[in-house]
């Protein structure tokens, strides 16, 4: 378990490794130049690797004499290290490795028609001996690829390359050298038979840069809208953050078999193929905005991230939380801001809210782990990149660009710490900070709840604000936060805003703040409170419907707009979910009167704030908001009794909307926000005309299936039709789409994911059938994903009769077998929420968690395992 910084007696300055690629084995050859910092025995990381040879300065160490072997640590004593009297002290390790064998695909592995690296967070040690961890920082000075020219012809690795030429017998080389110190997470080589496109961006100081995209041949033809997202963010870091690119070469290559979304290894992303190929037929609207969200992210990290690292693991958030707050700020000016809020505040709440009320709860700055692996979560990426927002609403847009400047000031080129951070952007702008730190230190989901009075003679609004933190494993009676809350008033009667936005800075446990109207009121005024979700908290405040409604109709803030439609959503669904009889739970009008509104809303041009405006909130986000125990099966239950309400009172309107939507035969497909967003409604709308289920709904479907242009209405359809599939329509559209996707992996996981997560009593052995597909496999994390985890976060994985937690207990050690890491996302997925449940399936998941303790798992796992169950 890691708790703490290790101290450092050695630090690797320079390194240069020979890498000689063969079929079945790999050599490499790493030869570091040491520099002295405490002194004493020099631990290196290393893990399944074969050790060949040490040698000091040119003098071969022999084991026991001069080095040790330790468990995944190769040893050089203190003697040897300070016995020499050479004044550059070169270390050279050779090691075997199987990249062919490499199913975790951590370290250097073998991935259809390619060699490549995943290294962040600890693979350079299953790579070569190392000191593997990101304060370390070394000039890669030359690093030489050796392999089979018709097997690889391409040889790549970071930074520039400096030579290449011919071997004998077929083989030949490449020697590429980066100028930028690194740490080793960030190391990269790719292998292979690679077919690629090129282009380039001229910065704003006027460097040419070479981008190049890498993927397997077939798939040559989706790369473009990767090239292009790049060039948007290569542009956009200059324009709203000065940053510039610092090489004259950047490649990116996608990877089929990869763990992660993607990783920014400098100069040489490397990218899960699922988050770089788009075509119209390939990709849907959802994928083309997140490959540019995630290719900007990864762009993004060169500066937070590479040239200003982390010093040590737990400072994850520093580059992750920031790199998050800018691929969003991106992707908001690249599209729609109102929409990329509502998007992420989504997410936020259906991935990492339930984190934080669980047993894996911890601050976005842990305090400790056993493989960190297991903390890339939402609490890191999402929540950090809440926290980052919150310093800009704090300080404005002006003061958190100066805050960013600084900070590069200050420690371009170095490994450095949250505080770092929150110290630069404290002196950029004067201001104290000292509170803001407890957002690092403190887990869970603080509650705001808001109390106010109207006082109409002095045409005063006074709103009380009070927080708490709640308990989390490990960590009682927590500290007030520092809370920016945005907040506006409406006029009760005409929605008119009465005071526009506004930030109160919420310090104490609770605060009351006057707030002075200068227009009359016909009324106590109709708060708008956390505006644009101005801080990751729950908000309580007890909203009536009308005031809801009222703010749905009238609030300046787009999202507060929608947020009260999900708030009205929320209630309906959680009235059902408490019905004596769910099934003939009838909504308040005044709910359905807003839905209706929303569906007749001609006025609002985005029409994708209708959509989502529609959408109730997800069953993970209503899990946090219902009572435990909670039974997930009724849960679900009352959101579909919902769903079918509106869909049968709103029949002619959500008909009527979807025929509007309804493009011309010949109408050319397009793909841009506004075309998305048109898709978008409209899939909605088909989703609840669908809910019956009967003949109807499936011919529909079809009919939307048959003529659709791209992979979004082809999806959304297919989606429905899995809903169904006894049907005609279902039965034949299930054959056509995988016929249509001619062997594309990222269309074949549609077709999957959809049917392993279609609302069906019967899914968990549908599911198991799919599983006996040829096309599954459970050594490629997406298609794994696709069928596994898909059904693990579906309702019916909590069915009564246990199936679905007996299925989890089957599949997490034989997929730990292969590749931990994805088996520790996994169990987490699959019981991170069992607390909240009722107490039959509560045991029936206990029982299966004390057996997981005993399958003898990996650390990943295990650690998943044993955070359940404390
Ligand atoms: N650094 C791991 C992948 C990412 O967050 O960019
Ligand atoms: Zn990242």
């Amino acid at each position: 378990m890691q708790t703490r910084l290790k101290m450092r007696t050695y630090w690797i300055r320079e390194v240069n490794l020979t890498v000689k690629i063969f079929d079945g084995r790999t050599e490499v050859v790493s030869r570091m130049l040491l520099e002295k910092n405490t002194g004493g025995r020099l631990p290196l990381d290393g893990e399944d690797l074969k050790l060949k040879k040490v040698s000091l300065c040119g003098n071969e160490l022999k084991e026991g004499g001069g080095y040790t072997l330790e468990k995944e640590k190769l040893i050089i004593s203190a003697e040897a290290l300070e016995g020499g009297d050479q004044e550059d002290l070169w270390l050279e390790t050779e090691v075997e490795i199987v990249p062919e064998k490499n199913t975790q695909l951590s370290g250097l592995y073998f991935s259809g028609s390619m060699y490549c690296t995943q290294m962040e967070a600890e693979g350079y040690r299953r790579f070569t001996y190392h000191l593997d961890r990101p304060d370390v920082m070394s000039k890669f000075t030359s690093v030489r690829l050796e392999a089979d020219e018709s097997k690889c012809p391409i040889l790549l690795s970071n930074g520039n390359r400096i030579d290449s030429g011919k071997l004998e017998a077929g083989r030949h080389f490449a020697v590429w050298s980066d100028p930028f110190a690194k740490p080793s997470y960030l190391f990269a080589v790719v292998a292979g038979d690679l077919a690629s496109i090129q282009d380039k961006f001229l910065t704003k100081s006027g460097r040419e840069v070479h981008l190049e995209i890498f993927a397997a041949k077939e798939d040559k033809d989706q790369l473009w809208h990767a090239m292009r997202s790049l060039q948007n963010s290569m542009k956009w870091d200059e324009d709203r953050f000065g940053l510039e690119y610092d090489l004259d070469m950047y490649n990116i290559v996608a990877v089929k078999d990869f763990n992660m979304g993607a990783m920014e290894n400098k100069s040489l992303n490397v990218f899960n193929t699922s988050l770089t190929l788009a075509r119209e037929d390939t990709a849907t609207d959802d994928d083309y905005e997140r490959i540019e969200g995630v290719i900007g992210h990864e762009y993004f990290h060169n500066w937070t991230g590479n040239r200003v690292t982390c010093r040590d693991w737990f400072q994850l958030t520093l580059k992750e939380g920031l790199t998050v707050y800018r691929d969003q700020e991106f992707s908001a000016d690249m599209g729609s801001r109102a929409r990329k809020r509502i998007e992420d505040v989504r997410i936020l709440r259906a991935a990492q809210f339930p984190e934080d009320n669980g047993p894996m709860a911890h601050p976005i700055r842990p305090e400790k782990y056993a493989a960190i692996d297991n903390f890339y979560t939402a609490t890191v990426y999402n929540k950090g990149a809440e926290v980052i927002r919150m310093y800009e609403t704090l300080l404005g847009r002006e003061g958190f660009r100066k805050g960013m400047d600084l900070y590069f000031e200050r420690h371009d080129g170095s490994a450095v710490t949250c505080d770092d951070f929150r110290a630069a952007m404290q002196d950029a702008n004067g201001r104290d900070l000292t509170q803001f730190e407890r957002w690092y230190l403190q887990a869970g989901t603080p509650t705001v709840k808001a109390t106010d009075s109207w006082d109409a003679e002095t045409g005063t609004y006074s709103l009380t604000l009070g927080q708490k933190v709640p308990d989390t494993p490990g960590q009682v009676e927590k500290l007030p936060m520092q809370v920016p809350v945005r907040v506006g008033l409406l006029d009760r009667e005409s929605g008119k805003e009465l005071l526009s936005d506004t930030v109160l800075e919420l310090t104490e446990e609770s605060k009351t703040f006057e707030l002075k109207l200068e227009e009359g009121a016909t009324g106590k005024p109709v708060p708008s409170l956390l505006r644009g979700f101005s801080a990751p908290v729950k908000l309580e405040y007890d909203y009536s419907d009308e005031e809801l409604s009222l703010l749905a109709a009238f609030d300046t803030d787009s999202f507060n707009r929608w947020e009260s439609m999900q708030r009205l959503g929320s209630k309906a669904v959680l009235d059902a979910f408490a019905a004596d009889d769910v099934d003939a739970f009838q909504p308040d009008a005044g709910f359905m009167d807003a839905m209706k509104r929303i569906v007749q809303d001609r006025v609002t041009e985005d029409l994708s704030l209708i959509a989502y405006a529609l959408i109730l909130p997800a069953e993970s986000t209503l899990m946090q908001e219902a009572k435990p125990p909670i039974d997930p099966t009724r849960l679900h239950a009352a959101r579909n009794r919902i769903r079918k309400v509106i869909a049968s009172e709103l029949k002619e309107d959500l008909q009527k909307r979807y025929e509007e939507l309804t493009p011309p035969e010949d109408e050319p497909y397009v793909i841009d926000g506004p075309s998305a967003s048109k898709r978008r409604l409209r899939n909605v709308l088909l989703a609840y005309l669908c809910t019956s289920g009967d003949a109807k709904a499936a011919e529909l479907c079809g009919k939307h299936f048959k003529r659709a242009k791209g992979m979004t209405d082809k999806l959304a359809a297919f989606s429905c039709l899995c809903n169904m599939p006894d049907s005609e329509e279902a039965k034949e559209a299930i054959e056509q789409f995988l016929a249509d996707a001619k062997g594309d992996a990222n269309v074949i996981d549609k077709w999957f994911a959809s049917q392993a997560r279609a609302d069906v009593d019967d899914l968990m052995p549908r599911v198991k059938k799919l599983m006996e597909h040829p096309e599954f496999s459970l050594k490629n994390p997406n298609r794994l994903r696709s069928v596994v985890s898909v059904f693990i976060s579906s309702p019916q994985f909590h069915l009564p009769d246990g199936s679905g937690y007996d299925f989890a207990l089957e599949m997490i050690p034989k997929v730990d077998a292969l590749n931990p890491q994805v088996a520790a996302r996994m169990a987490n997925g699959a019981f991170r929420t069992w607390r909240l449940l009722d107490e039959q399936r509560q045991k029936m998941i206990q029982e299966r968690l004390a057996k997981l303790t005993q399958a003898g798992l990996s650390k990943d796992a295990a650690e998943i395992v044993s955070k359940m169950q404390a």
